[in-house]
């Protein structure tokens, strides 16, 4: 006979008040016109003109940027918006969404 192996599982588990925080990076590519870029960092991430111009051109010269930090279903949510932007222009347009440590 085997032994008897009792398990004991907490009743609840404690979660953190605090949600994790998930960034939105913007990815370079080279064949994203910049202005494009600029106009999806403005309908999904409310940017104004100058702050998507930085946010592009940093992109654009250090290869990615850090867009925004949200909780992850509305991270995922804006990164795929603004992928669906990009495929309906034909744009390879890429953000990755990579937790905060
Ligand atoms: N590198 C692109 C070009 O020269 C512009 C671009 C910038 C594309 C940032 C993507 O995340 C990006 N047309």
């Amino acid at each position: 006979m085997p032994d008897i192996v009792t398990v004991i599982r907490p009743k609840t588990v404690t979660r953190s008040a605090r949600p994790r925080l998930y960034r939105v990076v913007l990815i370079n590519d080279d064949f994203t016109p910049r202005e494009f870029v600029c106009i999806v960092l403005k309908a999904v991430f409310r940017m104004g003109e100058a702050e998507a111009r930085r946010v592009m051109l940093t992109a654009h010269q250090k290869g990615a940027c850090v867009v925004a930090v949200f909780t992850r279903e509305v991270a995922e949510t804006r990164a795929a918006q603004a992928h669906a932007m990009a495929a309906k222009e034909g744009h390879p347009l890429t953000f990755r969404v990579e937790p905060e440590d």
